[in-house]
């Protein structure tokens, strides 16, 4: 899906600002609504749960409403030869999206973008009331998953007490997440409606390769509409303006010599844009060439063996929770060219698509999550035969490549965060298998797949052995052998050993200690800053002493708000940085390890 752009053949109008908001409950909204006299104001794009200082949003269960009246220029109704386009980048967590009261779609999933032509709907006066209800409720057929019968995420109730198992059917319904970060709701990402001609250009796919010094670039144009015979052109132009090649039709190869690589920074991450052309409409999207390729225990990034060094994240900022936030984005990024990570992980679900453009042109390198995360419900149920989600997960997947499948920032597509592979392993391997076979014949790149590894059994389970890269989340010193580091070091090495022989290449995609910034203690104790250093340093260790290690990347680049609960202190506080961006110790020790050590090169030196 091509994100929504303005030049001189589409329009674009952005319906960002204040919005009419109302709370629901269970009832699933008829298919005739429109708002009433007494609803509140709203920001969008933004969640609605920290809006308001009332629990009644930062708790809400079910259904919430949103409308908005717009009146449209003269020049976008009736029969101009245009098509317009309502676009949601994301609502989470169900969406039914209402024109002048009519209901004219539906849409599953929270994270990733849908749309609908609406030309048809916009009447003479221009006037458009749009509606949109949200469900934001999780359950063992979402993604992420939600608990059902009651049982909290850190199951932190003792089980058999008969008063708290009674008082468990007595309380009132509600999200019991499993997985650790806030269910933050509502319309997400921005709302915009966008033009296109009649016929019009309906996607492009390019997918770029290296030979020699000569960039190979073949693409694909899909277009819609009537005037099906128009010619397709296509131009490559550099980061100068000039135009490099260019080749008529919808499918095909163009060569580029002495071609500029999309190199992690600080290296260049050179754009190039292809410039398409049909019939009245044009669409520019900017690529780079670059290739991603595992071969033995490496992963190669235009051939050379890569480091990664970086984070997991979190879409989340005070007030506006998981809504779009530029500037943050803006501020993270200049954060992680601070302390010289060159990569993160969208976990535990696909970010917004500013973020990646803005990967793509500062040169930090992504792992791409879907957010199949909670997917385990303990020993006694086997969540692959038991959990409705197969279906819904392969449309993520197939909705996710679509959306992202240019960007030369994603080098590998992690399916999913810690699911468990440890109780069923059977189960398991023929779930997770089976999708990353899917996916990969999703990505015209063939980029890595991976998923991300829990810490359970991992010599019963047999398939995150068979993943392109071994993924793993570790806490060894704060929930496992908490707050003995000797200990600590002791197990990990023992696994470490374990991952050597099964000739993978293995990274970390989450290690860390809850830290409160400002707590500070001479001789390290967990929650301490000096502690969470101490935790840092002996995984630091380790990694250094393995070849086949490729990489690092700590939970979290920042705190960020979960459900409040007995080992949650206003939130996750395993941040390198605080909910609010300042650095904590830590910051300063990985600003310091990570500029001593190269994007290529820094292991693997034996065998490359
Ligand atoms: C891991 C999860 C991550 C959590 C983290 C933690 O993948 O989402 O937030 O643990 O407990 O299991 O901090």
């Amino acid at each position: 899906m091509l994100y929504p752009i303005m030049n001189r053949s589409r329009s674009l109008i952005d319906l960002g600002g204040v919005w009419q908001f109302q709370l629901g409950d269970e009832t699933e909204p008829e298919d005739l609504w429109s708002g009433s006299q007494e609803m509140d104001l709203i920001a969008v794009p933004a969640s609605y749960n920290d809006q308001k200082d009332d629990p009644a949003y930062r708790n809400h269960y079910g259904w919430a409403y949103y409308e908005r009246t717009v009146v449209l220029p003269a020049l976008l109704c009736g029969s101009n030869g245009q098509r317009q386009v309502l676009r949601f980048d994301a609502v989470t967590h169900v969406a039914k999206v209402y024109i002048n009261g009519k209901l004219i779609m539906t849409h599953k999933g929270g994270f990733l973008p849908f749309e609908v032509e609406i030309t048809d709907l916009i009447p003479e006066d221009g006037h458009l009331t749009i509606g949109v209800a949200v469900d934001n409720r999780i359950s063992h057929s979402t993604l992420p998953i939600g608990n059902e019968g009651n049982i909290a995420f850190f199951g932190s109730d003792n089980p058999g007490i008969p008063s708290v198992e009674a008082a468990k059917l007595w309380r009132k319904k509600q999200n019991l997440p499993n997985f650790d970060f806030f269910n933050f709701a509502g319309i997400n990402r921005p709302v915009r409606i966008y033009s296109t001609p009649a016929s019009y250009i309906r996607d492009i796919t390019l997918v770029p390769s290296i030979e020699g010094d000569t960039g190979v670039l073949n693409y694909e144009i899909l277009t819609d509409g009537m005037d099906s015979d128009a010619p397709v052109t296509l131009k490559i132009i550099d980061a100068e303006s000039n135009c490099k090649a260019e080749a008529t039709g919808r499918k095909g190869e163009l060569r580029i010599p002495q071609v500029h690589l999309w190199q992690p920074y600080p290296g260049t991450p050179y754009l190039y844009k292809a410039e398409v052309h049909y019939g009245e409409d044009c669409y520019t999207e900017e690529f780079g060439f670059r290739t991603v390729e595992v071969k033995g225990t490496q992963f190669l990034i235009n051939g050379e063996p890569f480091y990664f060094k970086g984070f997991s994240k979190h879409e989340d900022s005070f007030f506006r929770g998981r809504g779009l936030d530029l500037c943050l984005d803006v501020k993270d990024i200049n954060l992680l060219h601070w302390i010289h990570a060159n990569s993160f992980r969208t976990s535990h679900y696909p970010y917004a698509e500013e973020i990646y453009r803005l990967c793509d042109r500062e040169g930090i390198v992504i792992i791409d999550e879907t957010p199949a995360v909670g997917i385990g419900a303990g020993e006694s149920c086997d969540p692959y035969k038991t959990f409705p989600i197969r279906e819904h997960h392969e449309q993520v997947l197939r909705d996710l490549i679509a959306r992202d499948k240019n960007h030369p920032c994603i080098v590998m597509w992690s399916m999913g965060n810690e699911p468990d592979t440890e109780h069923f392993p059977e189960s398991a391997y023929d779930y997770w298998h089976s999708l990353y076979e899917f996916t990969h014949s999703l990505d015209p790149q063939n980029r890595p797949v991976t998923f991300v590894c829990c810490q359970n059994n991992y010599e019963k389970d047999i398939v995150t052995r068979t993943m392109d890269v071994v993924c793993l989340n570790r806490y060894y010193g704060w929930y496992n052998l908490s707050g003995d580091l000797e200990a600590a070091s002791y197990a990990w090495n023992l696994e470490l050993d374990f991952w050597e022989k099964i000739g993978k290449p293995v990274m970390m995609t989450e290690y860390g200690a809850d830290t409160l910034a400002g707590l500070h203690n001479c001789a390290p104790e967990m929650w301490s800053e000096e502690f969470q250093v101490e935790l840092y340093k002996m995984y630091s260790k380790a990694f250094d002493g393995r070849d086949f290690f490729i990489g690092e990347q700590a939970w979290n680049f920042a705190d960020y708000a979960t459900l409040q609960g007995c080992m949650r202190a206003d939130g996750n506080r395993k941040g390198i940085f605080t909910r609010d961006r300042r650095p904590k110790l830590i910051a300063h020790y990985f600003r310091d390890r990570w500029e001593h050590i190269p994007n290529f090169h820094y292991k693997n030196k034996n065998n490359s």
